[in-house]
């Protein structure tokens, strides 16, 4: 692939075999149409987007030098490498007041790791909500030996994503995190792309097998994806080799992969049609000029090059719908692969019973700022002033870094200990699906419950029920990323023999925004024998302005004062039905301009919190 070919030297080591791909990447703006529709600024890697594919063999290292230009309108940048594990370099994951600090403008940052995992991942920003302005690509890690290889004659891989037509910041601050929005309904994109273009298209040779490589590398959607008359091998998931398993259609929620073994037919001069229908549950509403679907072509030759899109009775006819008619066919009718039916190839057992259990309920309400925020157990995710790997490192001794107090409240932190087994139960009290995505680990998903009735209101809410006996499969999914239903529930399992600060947050962006994010300090006193903070990311750190010590609240002397730390908005006053009355107070809003917002306000018994809400409200 031509990425490899890409600026990039080779240092052979001396003693070990491993190699080591050194890549200079400036970060800059540039103005792109990625949809045809609309040019605007996008982040761009060397002046290239859609950014490079990193292609590199496992086993080895991968340097990167990460010059931030992103200058008018500044932003401070990082990587992510989404699905690597990190081991024994949890410095280098990336996100910003986690692992590291953000990187301002005219700073580099050096990213080097080795990658012992093959595999399909991708990269992305980890910082003030970048990514989904283009700070994306995939990240395949080759492998002479995946039990499939002597099958695959050639491999493609590409994106799947969605597309807005402003910054995300933008639409995060005047749209979506507003007193307009007091449901928090999320923005719906402009596009569907594959590969950031709205033509996909691909030259196969008839009669070969491929692996197909698809990363969803969207901000909010999920993907139904199909070959149009078409069934393929499912082989790998997140990373993670399956046994193979037929399949016709897939759902790629947001920062999902899968390879497929896909075998082209003998006809020389075919075109095989490539379906991308966007799951409408996750859209609060659709706007009429939104293409609800996407074709992406594979054709053989150049001279039967013609591409026609597909229409919904195509699409209709390609994948498997039930008993739906085709008059009200959407994609809610789409029977796609269920991911709980792969059995891992390497036959990890399901894990011993837990050490320690978590169990975590999802909300979303509105806090007295008016906005609409995400929580976990009534906790919404706010960063720590000190990045939480220094504050490990940091701490006067082994028991301070291990008690959780001091990593802060807000930032909803869980310290584990090495080696021990943890499993995580999160029970959604929402009626939205999330795709939760854990860092520094695949884990073993035992339990993936469907929604009752469709998870429609909350009288379906089906939460996790310890008491009830449960039988896990013997050799549980593993993968990254996890589609949980509306008010429904999954339980993940996974040991905690990889020292570090991870993350655990929604990959929807804009309920990351909210808040809707935990954090593992995992084996923090293996995190202060093995790690050493590099004088790179101090001075990261000191040109951000970001202290390097101390607890949450960036206080080193004593690390159980969190006074000053930050903290999400206060709660509502009790009475206060969040959303009812918000949005029936916004209702008033809209048609009187302000003034009506603050009669309804006067008109019901009004404690002093409600005028400090006012207040708030109206400075905004
Ligand atoms: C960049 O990071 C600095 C330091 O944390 C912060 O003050 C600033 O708001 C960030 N910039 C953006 C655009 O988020
Ligand atoms: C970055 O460096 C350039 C060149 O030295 C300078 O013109 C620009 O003002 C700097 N930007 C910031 C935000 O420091
Ligand atoms: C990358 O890390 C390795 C191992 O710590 C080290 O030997 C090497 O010098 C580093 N390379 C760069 C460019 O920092
Ligand atoms: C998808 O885009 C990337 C980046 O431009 C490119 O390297 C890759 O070859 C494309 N995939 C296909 C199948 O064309
Ligand atoms: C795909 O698989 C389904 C279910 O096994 C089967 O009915 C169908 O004939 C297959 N289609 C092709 C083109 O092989
Ligand atoms: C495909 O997109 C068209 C145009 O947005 C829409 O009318 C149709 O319902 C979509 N079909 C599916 C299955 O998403
Ligand atoms: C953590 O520190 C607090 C404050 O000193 C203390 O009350 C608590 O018992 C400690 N927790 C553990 C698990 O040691
Ligand atoms: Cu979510």
């Amino acid at each position: 692939m031509r990425i490899v070919a890409l600026a990039l030297s080779l240092f052979s080591a001396l003693a070990a075999a491993e190699k080591t791909h050194t890549f200079d990447w400036k970060v800059s703006w540039k103005k792109v149409n990625p949809d045809g529709l609309h040019e605007r600024p996008v982040v761009a890697i060397n002046d290239q987007f859609p950014m490079p594919v990193i292609s590199i063999p496992k086993g080895d290292r991968l340097v990167i030098n990460l010059d931030n230009q992103l200058d008018e309108p500044k932003r401070n940048v990082s990587l992510h490498f989404h699905g690597i594990y990190q081991e024994g370099t949890p410095d280098m994951d990336g996100p910003i007041q986690l692992a590291q600090c953000p990187q301002p403008v005219n700073s580099t940052f050096v990213y080097n790791f080795t990658v012992d995992q093959p595999g399909t991942y991708w990269y992305h920003a980890h910082v003030d909500d970048l990514y989904p302005d283009g700070y994306r690509q995939a990240f395949l890690v080759t492998d002479d030996e995946p039990y499939f290889e002597d099958q695959v004659e050639e491999e493609l891989a590409f994106t799947l994503a969605d597309w807005y037509h402003q910054l995300y910041a933008v639409i995060r601050d005047t749209e979506f995190m507003s007193l307009y929005n007091p449901t928090g309904a999320e923005p719906v994109p402009n596009s569907l792309l594959w590969n950031d273009t709205t033509n996909f298209a691909a030259q196969i040779k008839p009669d070969t097998t491929y692996r197909l490589r698809i990363v969803n590398t969207a901000a909010f959607s999920a993907f139904y994806w199909f070959i149009e008359g078409q069934n393929f091998t499912v082989v790998e998931a997140d990373g993670v080799f399956v046994d193979p398993y037929p399949a016709s259609t897939l759902l790629l929620n947001a920062g999902q992969r899968y390879s497929v073994l896909f075998k082209t037919p003998k006809n020389a001069t075919a075109v095989y049609r490539m379906g991308q229908v966007a799951d409408v549950t996750l859209y609060d509403y659709i706007p009429s000029d939104l293409k609800l679907n996407q074709t992406g072509w594979l054709y053989t030759s150049e001279d039967h090059k013609h591409f026609e899109e597909l229409s919904v009775e195509d699409i209709y006819n390609a994948v498997p719908h039930g008993d739906a008619k085709l008059k009200h066919f959407s994609s809610e009718d789409i029977e796609a692969m269920y991911d709980m039916d792969l059995v891992p190839y390497d036959r990890m057992k399901v894990l011993p019973d837990p050490d320690r259990e978590i169990t975590l309920k999802i909300t979303m309400t509105n806090l007295i700022d008016g906005k609409n925020y995400a929580f976990f157990n009534n906790m919404s995710y706010v960063e720590p002033k000190v990045p939480t790997l220094y504050t490990v490192l940091s701490a006067p001794d082994d028991e301070t870094a291990s008690n959780e107090t001091i990593y802060g409240t807000n930032t909803n932190t869980y310290v584990v200990e090495h080696d021990d087994i943890v499993q995580l139960v999160i029970n959604n009290f929402d009626g939205g699906s999330h795709p939760f995505h854990l860092h520094g680990h695949a884990f073993q998903v035992l339990v993936r419950a469907p929604s009752i009735n469709g998870g429609e209101t909350e009288d379906d809410y089906n939460p996790w029920n310890p008491k009830k006996p449960h039988k896990f499969a013997k050799h549980p999914l593993r993968r990254d990323v996890v589609r949980v239903e509306p008010y429904s529930h999954a339980v993940l399992r996974w040991k905690a023999d990889n020292p570090g600060v991870w993350i655990f947050h929604c990959h929807v962006e804009w309920h990351l925004t909210q808040g809707l994010a935990i954090q593992f300090v995992e084996a923090p006193i293996q995190i202060r024998q093995n790690v050493k903070i590099s004088q790179n990311h101090l001075d990261v750190c000191k040109q951000a302005g970001i202290p390097v010590q101390g607890n949450a609240a960036a206080n080193d002397k004593d690390f159980f004062d969190l006074a000053g730390q930050y903290l999400q908005p206060k709660y509502l006053p009790d009475g206060f039905t969040a959303r009812g009355y918000i949005a029936l107070a916004m209702s008033t809003l809209m048609a009187f301009v302000g003034i009506g917002f603050l009669i309804w306000y006067s008109v019901v018994d009004t404690p002093d919190d409600v005028y400090e809400a006012i207040e708030t409200i109206t400075q905004e």
